[in-house]
C-alpha cells in the first residue's frame, strides 16, 4: 500500500526578524500561517504522517501568546499524527514546552533527546526513528537509523504507546527523522549533528527527512526517482526568513510503497515571499510611467497575492534627471506593499569622466562621488544620487522641473 509523508523544517516559529525592520511584524505572522497552511494542504493531500524535522520554534525569541496560538493550531482537528524532531534553535529539554505543555497534545510526538526513539505505524506499514537536539551543539553524530532504538511506541491512532510483545521487527517504510548538518563522503566533523553521507548510504533507511540547511535539496527531475539522491533531503525552510530565502518555497511530498519512494513532490508554503527584481528605467520616462512598469512587473510575477510579498527593486538602466527614488518608493508601497528601492541607474553622462574634468563642473561631481563613497546610510545615498542627477542636468543647461 502506498503512504504519503508531509516532510518539513525550519519553521522558526516566533522569530523576531529584526533586520526586517518595520516588515517584521507581517513576516512573523507568515511564519505562523505558513504552518496553518500546511496542515491545512496535508489534511487535503490526505497525507498519512507529517513530519517536522527541527527548528519549528525559534525558542529564545517566541513570545507566550505566539506560543498558545501554535498550540491551539497543533490541538485543532487532523486526521494525521506530527511528529518533531527538535533542533538547534528548539532544543529539548525538561523545561521545553515540548515537555510541558506540549506533550499532552493527541496525535503530536516529539522525540526525547537522550536516546532513539522508534514510532511503529501499522496501518501505514512504516516506522519512523527520531531524535531531538538537547543543546545549541551537536558535535557527535546521532543518526537514527535501524536498530538504534533505545524504546519503541506503537501509534493507535491517538496516541503512542509502549511496544506490546508481538512485533519487535521494524516495519517496511523505514524513515529516519533528525536535524543535522548533511556531509560529503565519510567525515564527521561539524557543531550541528554532523551526518556524513557515507554513514547515511550504509544507512538501512528508505528517506532520512532532514532539517538544519535553509535551502531546500533538488528535487528529482521527471518521473523517474534515483533512490540514492533522495535518500536525505532537506525541504528547505517553508516561510522565507530573508532575502537570502527569496522566491517560493515548499515542503515535500513524499510517496512510499513497500520500502520504495515512488515520487517526491513539492508543496508551496510561502505565506508571503521575498522577491528580488531588476527593472530598467529610460531617462525619456515620467514617474507615472515608471510606476505603471513596476507594478505591471510585479504583478506578473503573482497576479492574485502580488501584495504580500517583500520586494527588493533593482533601478537599472538611464536615470531620469529629476526622480526622486523615496517618492518613488512611497507611490510604489501605496500600490504593492513592501518595497526597497535600490537605484543603481547610470547618468547619460559617464560621471568617473566628468569628475576629472578641471571646471566647476568636475569639481561639484568629485565632491558629490566622495560623499557617496563616504555615505553609510540608505537615504543619504538616495539624497546623493539624486543631487547628483540634478546637478549634472544643471550643469547641462536643463532646466529642472518638478523639484522640491
Ligand atoms: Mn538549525
Amino acid at each position: 500500500m502506498s503512504i504519503k509523508i508531509l516532510h518539513t523544517a525550519d519553521l522558526h516559529l516566533g522569530s523576531r526578524m529584526r533586520s526586517l525592520g518595520q516588515d517584521a511584524p507581517d513576516f512573523r505572522e507568515a511564519l505562523i500561517q505558513s504552518f496553518d497552511n500546511l496542515m491545512l494542504q496535508a489534511e487535503i493531500e490526505a497525507a498519512d504522517l507529517f513530519l517536522i524535522a527541527g527548528d519549528f520554534l525559534e525558542m529564545a525569541e517566541i513570545e507566550d501568546r505566539e506560543l498558545n496560538r501554535v498550540y491551539d493550531l497543533l490541538v485543532r482537528k487532523h486526521s494525521f499524527p506530527i511528529l518533531l524532531a527538535a533542533g538547534n534553535h528548539d532544543p529539548y529539554s525538561s523545561a521545553s514546552p515540548y515537555a510541558t505543555v506540549f506533550s499532552q497534545i493527541p496525535q503530536f510526538y516529539v522525540f526525547p533527546a537522550d536516546k532513539i526513539v522508534r514510532l511503529d505505524f501499522p496501518k501505514l506499514d512504516a516506522s519512523v526513528w527520531g531524535v531531538s537536539f538537547s543543546s545549541l551543539y551537536q558535535m557527535t553524530t546521532m543518526l537514527p537509523d535501524v536498530g538504534t532504538e533505545a524504546s519503541i511506541l506503537v501509534y493507535d491512532g491517538q496516541e503512542f504507546l509502549e511496544e506490546g510483545q508481538e512485533s519487535d521487527s521494524p516495519l517496511k517504510n523505514k524513515i529516519g527523522l533528525v536535524h543535522g548538518e548533511l556531509l560529503a563522503g565519510s567525515a564527521a566533523k561539524g557543531a550541528y549533528n554532523p551526518l556524513p553521507s557515507q554513514l547515511i548510504k550504509n544507512s538501512s533507511l528508505n528517506y532520512l527527512a532532514l532539517g538544519h540547511i535553509h535551502k531546500a535539496s533538488d528535487l528529482p527531475q521527471g518521473d523517474y526517482v534515483d533512490r540514492r539522491s533522495v535518500l536525505a533531503m532537506y525541504p528547505g525552510s517553508p516561510q522565507g526568513l530573508s532575502f537570502n530565502e527569496a522566491g517560493q518555497r515548499h515542503a515535500l511530498m513524499v510517496e512510499f510503497d513497500n520500502s520504495e519512494i515512488k515520487s517526491i513532490s513539492p508543496l508551496a508554503s510561502a505565506s508571503r515571499m521575498f522577491i528580488e527584481l531588476n527593472t530598467e528605467l529610460k531617462s525619456s520616462q515620467s514617474d507615472q510611467q515608471i510606476i505603471d512598469q513596476i507594478v505591471a512587473e510585479v504583478k506578473e510575477l503573482d497576479p492574485d497575492k502580488y501584495q504580500r510579498h517583500s520586494y527588493k527593486i533593482y533601478l537599472k538602466g538611464e536615470a531620469p534627471t529629476a526622480l526622486n527614488v523615496q517618492r518613488l518608493a512611497a507611490s510604489l508601497r501605496d500600490l504593492i506593499g513592501h518595497v526597497k528601492l535600490i537605484d543603481e541607474l547610470r547618468l547619460a553622462e559617464n560621471v568617473e569622466e566628468l569628475g576629472e574634468e578641471q571646471t566647476l563642473r568636475g569639481l561639484f561631481v568629485r565632491k558629490i562621488l566622495d560623499a557617496l563613497d563616504k555615505s553609510d546610510n540608505e537615504a543619504d545615498t538616495d539624497d546623493l544620487q539624486q543631487a547628483l542627477r540634478l546637478g549634472v542636468a544643471a550643469f547641462r543647461g536643463e532646466a529642472l522641473e518638478d523639484v522640491y
